[in-house]
Order: structure tokens, then sequence, then C-alpha cells
């Protein structure tokens, strides 16, 4: 990844300030969509076997780095990495890779939730800090099949749900005022932050919704899907892969990462404001 003065424009900034979530557009090019949903379909087949699972039912595989390294170019790709560098800073680490096969389902009533509003974080959740809960990890989701038209399992999200530590408030038909069906063609990327509430819509449409989530939270905090990974994996990264995997010389690293330079690689990436 080049270094660069900034990866997001100050308008995208404040897009995410003001929302929660941006959409960045055309983030993996076609030939890595195509590589991208090539992995995905070996993992969903290896886990359909694994776990017996029907044909027809949702796949939703965590720690999927773990099950297949052809997975770390998505943990420093360098658009959506630089983007998180800019959201959450260079002391950062890999919470989270979750690969999602949401197949469809004609029969599903229009007001099904595949997963019902929630703002992400553990539970019970962080306790607020003036009135709000603080910005503790974000995620981008590279979305690999056509969602360019709502109904198609979409991620749902309601824009400004970030700035206020309570669930939104509903209209007349039970849903949450503003919100919105995220629409994506295949490659691009939706960075949202754990206070933005979502919820998954219906796939009424007759393809499987296929996307990978990887998620980025500061260095001191734990990873949501992993204690530690794998020293055979750690040994296939590069070092910003590395320090994304968690891995470091010393625990206070996490902490005081300034005087463990090479625990921290991503630094000199950070923009220079
Ligand atoms: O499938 C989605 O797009 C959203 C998943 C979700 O709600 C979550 O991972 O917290």
């Amino acid at each position: 990844m080049e270094q660069q003065p900034h990866f997001l424009t100050e308008s995208e900034k404040s897009d995410f300030e003001r929302d929660g979530f941006l959409v960045l557009r055309g983030v993996l090019s076609p030939p890595e969509v195509e590589f991208y949903l090539g992995v995905v379909a070996d993992l969903e087949r290896q886990f359909r076997v694994e776990k017996e699972l029907e044909p027809h039912a949702t796949v939703e595989i965590r720690n999927a780095i773990a099950r297949d390294a052809r997975l770390l170019g998505l943990l420093d790709h360098p658009r959506a990495l630089g983007a998180m560098l800019e959201i959450l800073g260079w002391n950062i680490q890999l919470t989270t890779s979750h690969v999602f096969v949401r197949t469809p389902d004609p029969d599903q009533a229009e007001n099904f939730k595949a997963i019902d509003w929630h703002a992400d974080g553990p539970h019970p959740s962080f306790p607020t800090v003036g009135g709000v809960w603080p910005r503790m990890y974000a995620k981008v989701g590279y979305f690999l099949t056509d969602l360019s038209q709502p109904g198609r399992g979409n991620l749902r999200v309601v824009p400004g749900s970030h700035r206020c530590a309570r669930k939104p408030d509903l209209d007349e038909s039970g849903e949450p005022r503003g919100a919105v069906q995220v629409l994506t063609r295949p490659g691009d990327a939706v960075l949202f932050e754990n206070r933005t509430w979502h919820a998954v819509g219906p796939n009424t449409a007759g393809v499987s919704r296929r996307n990978v989530y990887i998620g980025y939270c500061h260095r001191y905090l734990k990873a949501i899907d992993f204690a530690a990974q794998s020293p055979e994996l750690l040994a296939q990264a590069s070092p910003i892969q590395a320090q994304l995997l968690g891995a470091c010389t010393d625990p206070l690293s996490f902490y005081l990462p300034d005087r463990y330079g090479s625990d921290v690689p991503l630094r000199e990436l950070a923009p220079k404001s």
C-alpha cells in the first residue's frame, strides 16, 4: 500500500461522521470479486458439510480468515484499510472476519428480518460516555453479489443512529424512522461503525447474497471472534497483516505502541493530519 496523506475526502469523512456508514464504490476489481467469490464458495461448501446444514440454510462463518488464508488480502486492501486508518487510527487490529451467504427465500413476508435491528457491541453494551456510546470498532463489508435493488438480503441501516445511545424511534409500520436498504454492486464496500443501528432485510430474489465483513478494533480491545491466530496463519502474513492479526512482541505495545514500532507498521501509512 503506497503512503499517501489521506484516504478519504473531506466530504466522505463528514458523510461517515453524519451517517455512521459510508459506501465506497468499486473497491474490488472484477477479477478480485471473482477470486473472493471462489473463496466464499469453497468455505460455504466445507461449512455446510461440517455443520450438516440444509442446502438452503443461511451460512455465517466467523473467524473465516483462520479457515482460508486467501482472505488475507482483504485485511489490508488499500482503499478500505486506508479509510479505516482515517476512522480508527493506526493502532488497530482485526476483530472479526465474517462470511455470509444469505440464501433467497421467496416466501419471506415483507416484514421478515434475517437479523433484527441492533447496534454492534458487547451485550450488555458499552457504558455511555457523555450520553453516547463510544466508537469502539468499525467494519468493512465487501459485497460480492448484486445488491443494487432492494429485497436481496441487503444490509439496512439507520443513518445518524450512532449519535444517540438508544434504539431509534419507530414509524407506524414498526420500522425505525429513516431506515434505508444499502444498494451495492459487486465490488462495492460499506463501512459502518459499532454504534450504527442495522439489520438485514429479506432476500426474495433468486440469488444468494455473498459477502465478507472485515472488522477492526483498537489493539487494546479484545477481538470478537478469536483469542489468537495460529502461527501457521501468521507465518503467511505480511508485517501489516501480522499487526492486524494481533501479533506483538510485548503486550505493553497494545497500549504504548510508539515504543514498539516493529509491532505497528501501519503507523507509517497513517495520514499525517
Ligand atoms: O448481514 C449483514 O449485513 C449484517 C450482519 C450483522 O448484523 C452483524 O454482523 O452484526
